[in-house]
Order: C-alpha cells, then structure tokens, then sequence
C-alpha cells in the first residue's frame, strides 16, 4: 500500500475525510447534543462538511506540494483546537465556547482550572486527524499529474462546497425557522451549522455589536434623558411601597394569552384557578396588557421585566447583547439586600440565559441541573410545570429571605403537547392542532398555578411574598387565524390580531385587601417601575421607557415591539389606523402623532442598547458620565 502511488489529491481527501469523521463522532461523545428526528441526525452528520471543504480546499491554490500539505497540517491541527477547545469547556460548563467568553478576563481563572480538570490521555483520539494527516504526508507516495485542466477542476470544487453549505443552512432553516435570525440556543446552532461555521456565525455577531458599541461615547445619552424624564410619572401614593421587604416571586407564564381568560371552549372552563384570581381581593388583574416581545420571546419579555428597555427588532437581545452594562430589576433589589435568581428547568444555555443573567446581577441561576425529572414528569420542552414549581418552591424554603425569584414555566409551550393524565380538557376542533392543543396546555398551566399557591403555602412562603405573574407573548400566531377565528366567531382582522396581543399580567399580594380589575391599557415595559414601587424601591432617575400601571398619570399607550401600538382611541396594525372598541377603519391622521412616538420611543431604546449606553449614566443621581468607565 506504501509503495502504491496515490492519486494526486489523497491528502486533501483524506484531510477532509479524517476531519469530517472525526468531528461527528465527537459530537456524539464529547457532547451531550439531543436528536428528536433522522432530519436532525442527517444534519448533524452533513453540518462539519461545508466548512471543512472550503477551508481545506484553500490548499489548492498553493503550487508546491509542500506548501500545500504543510497548509493542511495547520488546518487540521486549528480545527483539532477548536473542537477540543470546545470540548474541554463542554465538560466544566456544558456549554459551548462564545467569544465574549473568551475575552472576559474575569473568565480567565475558571477557564485555566477548568481545562486542566477535565483533560484526560485518550483526548489525543481529538487529534486523531492530525496525526493521520502526519503520518500520510511522511509515507504515501502520491502521483504526480499534469495540471492542465485545474482552474476548472478548482471552480467546480468550490461551487460543490457552496452547495453543501447551501444544502446545509436550507436543511437548517426546515428543521429550526429563523435560526440564524433569533438564534435560540448555542447547542441548537452547533448542531444546525456544525461547530466550526457557529464559530464564524457567532464572531459575527459578536463583531456586529461591539462595532457600534466602540463608536458610542455617551453623548447620545442626552437625547434618550430628555426624552425618558418628560415621561417620567408620580407613584401612586396608595400604592408605592405597599410590598416593602417581602420577597419577590415573578412568574413567566409560557404563551398564555387572555383570550384563554374568563372564556369557556365547548362548555369547558379554560383557566378555571386564574378566573378566581380576577375576582380575589389580594389580586389586581390587568385584561389590557400587552407583550411587547420580538424574535428573542421568552428571553425578550425578560428583558423588558428586568430593565424597562424594548427588545431589538433582529434577534434575540439576550444574544447579541449578553455582555452590557444594564440596571436590572435585580440588580437593583440586590442592592436592597434581596438574595436574586432564576428558576428554569430548561439548559441554562437556552437564549444566552447564563451569560445574560450575570450581566443582569441575578445572583443564581437554577437551572435543568438543579431539578430532578422522575418518571413521567417530562413532556414536550422539558420538565412539567407542576413537578417544576413543586422543586422551586423547595429551593425557595432554603433561601435566604428576603429574595427575589423568577420561575420560568415551560410547558405550555410549542407545540403543547401533553401526557394524557394531564389532559384536564378536551382539544378544541379546528383545522388547527396547535390551537386545539393550547386550550389543553393553558388549562394544564392554570392547574399548575394552582399548585404553586398550595406549594407556596405549604413551605410557609406565601404570606410574606408578592407573586406578579405576566403571559410571555403569544402562543397562536396569525399562520392560525382560520381556526382563531372559528373559536372567537369572528373574522381575524389586523385590528383583532392586534388585540390578540394581550398577555395576563397579575400581582397578587396576600393580606393587602387591593384586589380589582384594573382596565388600564399597559404592556410589559411597564412591568419593572409597577413593581418596584410596590416593592418600595425608588426608580425615578433609571433608564426606563415604562411607568407604574398604578400611577394616575400612566399614560395608556402600549408600543409592540413591531410598531403597532394601542391607546384609549386607537389600534394601529396593518399600516392602518382602527378605533378602539369598534375596530372600525378611520383617518391615519389621527394615528399619525403616536405612530412618530412610538417610532422615537423604540428608536431611544435601540440607541440604549447598541452603543451599551447605560456604561455612561450613574442611575443613582441620574447624570451622564462623560467618559467610559
Ligand atoms: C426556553 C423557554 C421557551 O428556555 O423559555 O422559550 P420561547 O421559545 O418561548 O422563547
Ligand atoms: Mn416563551
């Protein structure tokens, strides 16, 4: 065999072959990276290849054979790296490597411990390519043919590594919708794109934001100060500090939407626990709330709860933004002593949550780690809501209090399904399974609410806590109207889909004795300065584009993250101006002033977030400082 000679592009071959082999059997070992479907498992397979070939192939423009296998040597020897890199990190951090990561000299001493605990003698099998490709170099004898036809051969080869890539991203987009464009999760980009191109994807990304962050200086500030402290309205006396040093418990309620409220589907109540909060007289329940969510869902609506800053309208801020300064709802009650965490039975990973959340100051992140799934206690997504509050409520009994928590529901989600012993109501009837599917996953969410209180009361939390719960954002999107509109019995215009929009949003505060129906128009900017005036925290020199639904003065404007907006009068959806309550057609005109607001309120946001302009203002005294800190 070592007498033979090979054909003139073996090393390559055998580069790319040993590269491509190696990689997707690490992904298989090295990692834990689930597979749902045979789709998932072929992308997997196919996701190393474009890169490889193109990176590879790089090779054939060096004329001399030396040059040309010590080009080889070199690539196989950085993407050996960057795969046990990778690796490496995995083992400590179940994560994969991102560049702020990288760069964060804080992470510096985690990364050196953690490497060294976690190398063992069979990860030289990580540069098992490597040393083929030394080992081939030194003995076969390779042919030496004419190079006539090579420009050609060449073009050929790279339209093949273009198409693969191609194949690839098309592939990647049936299986996960718009996962370039919101991200969603690291494990879900390495096993779409393959490792080495989620590299180049996130070093993208990642430049991207740091360039506009580099131009900023702070003097943008000004405008965005001006235009926050003209907005600025007076707590509600009644109200302000009314749940002074008790803990905090925010719960996300996965796609739960009011329509659901206070509403029966073929005779069965829907949310028969939460209907009895509206009328509980520790609850105030707001019907005219609206999320104000993008791409980044979830992690979006937490964005807005924590800081009073809109989401971005590409991609997932929690994402392209993980590493700025914020004044987070958290952080801020940390400074009030509050012990501040999250509890969410999903990889911590899921939209950038563990670096977002050190950038938030929340003290703990509670993570599928910190839960145990029994038998018969996952479905869908992960862990079920009620097994998943029963364990946070435990965790909450061993805090110090007081404490804010966040618990982040999950199985109302996407594509609702559930175990027939949770089935507590029948499907609905549509064309649509997802909607037949909700009502069954919201009233399982309403059940699992229920528990919570129990839960609560039962580890004697519950008497000295406030509990705020708010709907995420929507669960039925417009691609379902037929069927919506089969449920509401009528037809889903721009207007109504714009209604659709409403999320619940809670705050029950035991023993307060102000529970109401509060029909004020609000949406989930106004989260963080509602709270924190309960809580008693002042926040009238923060950053913030909300203002307290208690106060007299809230203005009744809710800004989708979109553009459309809704006040006392108008909806506006569609490019088209309705009046509220009739939904009939009127003049643009008289939308057209709240429009140009809503366009320079979003656009300050944007300006907050891009050039991570909160690094420049001392929200204590409200003034900007000139230089960078
Ligand atoms: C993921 C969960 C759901 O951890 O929060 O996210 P979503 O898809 O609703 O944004
Ligand atoms: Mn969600």
């Amino acid at each position: 065999m070592l007498t033979k000679k090979w054909p003139k592009h073996s090393i390559l071959a055998i580069a790319i072959i040993a590269t491509w082999l190696k990689t997707y059997i690490a992904y298989q070992t090295g990692f834990s990276i689930t597979l749902d479907n045979g789709m998932q498992e072929a992308i997997l397979l196919l996701s190393p290849l474009s890169l490889l070939l193109f990176l590879y192939g790089l090779s054939l423009f060096f004329k001399k054979t030396k040059n040309k296998n010590r080009y080889l040597l070199a690539m196989t020897l950085v993407t050996s790296i960057i795969l046990y890199g990778n690796i490496a990190f995995y083992r400590f951090f179940n994560d994969f490597i991102t560049l702020p990561v990288l760069f964060q000299t804080e992470n510096f001493g985690d990364l050196g411990t953690s490497a060294a605990a976690s190398i063992y003698p069979t990860d030289i099998l990580y540069f098992s390519d490597f040393i083929l490709l030394l080992l081939a170099v030194k003995l076969l004898k390779i042919k030496e043919e004419n190079t006539k036809s090579q420009a050609t051969a060449r073009k050929a080869y790279f339209v093949l590594s273009a198409a693969i890539l191609f194949l690839n991203l098309g592939l990647a987009e049936a299986e996960r919708p718009q996962l370039l464009t919101r991200s969603f999760d690291r494990e879900m980009l390495v096993k779409n794109l393959g490792i080495y191109n989620y590299h180049l994807y996130d070093i993208y990304v990642q430049s991207k934001s740091q360039a506009q962050r580099a131009f900023a200086d702070g003097s943008e500030l000004t405008d965005v100060q001006n235009y926050v402290r003209a907005n600025k309205v007076e707590p509600s006396e009644d109200m302000f500090g009314i749940a002074k040093g008790k803990n905090l418990i925010v719960v996300t309620l996965e796609s739960m939407q009011t329509f659901t409220m206070n509403k029966e589907m073929n005779g069965q109540i829907i949310t028969p626990f939460l209907n009895e909060l509206t009328e509980d007289e520790d609850t105030v329940y707001f019907p005219n709330f609206y999320h104000q969510t993008g791409l980044g869902k979830t992690s979006d609506s937490e964005f807005l709860l924590e800081n009073s800053l809109y989401p971005l309208s590409g991609g997932a801020v929690f994402f392209t933004h993980g590493g700025n300064t914020y004044n987070s709802m958290a952080e801020k009650l940390g400074k009030q002593g509050y012990a501040t965490n999250v509890q969410h039975a999903n990889s911590k990973s899921f939209w950038n949550r563990d670096m977002m959340y050190e950038s938030l100051g929340v003290d703990e992140f509670l993570d599928i780690q910190n839960y145990t799934v029994g038998e018969g206690e996952a479905v869908n997504w992960g862990m079920k809501d009620i097994p998943f509050f029963e364990q946070s409520v435990a965790h909450m009994a061993e805090m110090p209090q007081p404490f804010y928590s966040r618990l982040i529901t999950l199985t109302n989600h996407y594509p609702f399904t559930l175990d027939p012993q949770d089935k507590l109501i029948d499907e609905f009837d549509s064309n649509s399974g997802t909607l037949n599917r909700f009502f069954q996953t919201t009233r399982y969410l309403d059940e699992a609410v229920k528990e919570l209180f129990d839960d609560l009361k039962e580890q004697g939390l519950y008497e000295n806590s406030i509990i705020v719960m708010y709907g995420d954002h929507y669960g039925i999107s417009e691609n379902h109207n037929e069927a919506m509109a089969q449920y509401l019995g009528k037809e889903i215009t721009p207007y109504e889909s714009a209604q659709l929009q409403r999320v619940p949003f809670f705050v029950h505060i035991p023993g307060s004795g102000q529970g109401h129906v509060n029909e004020e128009i609000g949406g989930q900017i106004d989260m963080r300065p509602t709270i924190l005036n309960l809580m008693g925290v002042e926040s009238n020199t923060d950053m913030q584009f909300g203002s307290d639904l208690f106060s007299e003065e809230h203005e009744e404007f809710a800004i989708f993250r979109d553009g459309r907006f809704i006040t006392k009068e108008y909806v506006y959806a569609g490019n088209t101006c309705y009046e509220n309550g009739t939904g009939a057609a009127i003049d643009q005109e008289l939308c057209a002033p709240f429009a140009e607001r809503a366009f320079e309120e979003l656009g300050y946001s944007e300006k907050v977030i891009n050039g991570d302009l909160l690094r420049f203002y001392d929200e204590e005294t409200g003034q900007l400082l000139g230089t960078e800190q």
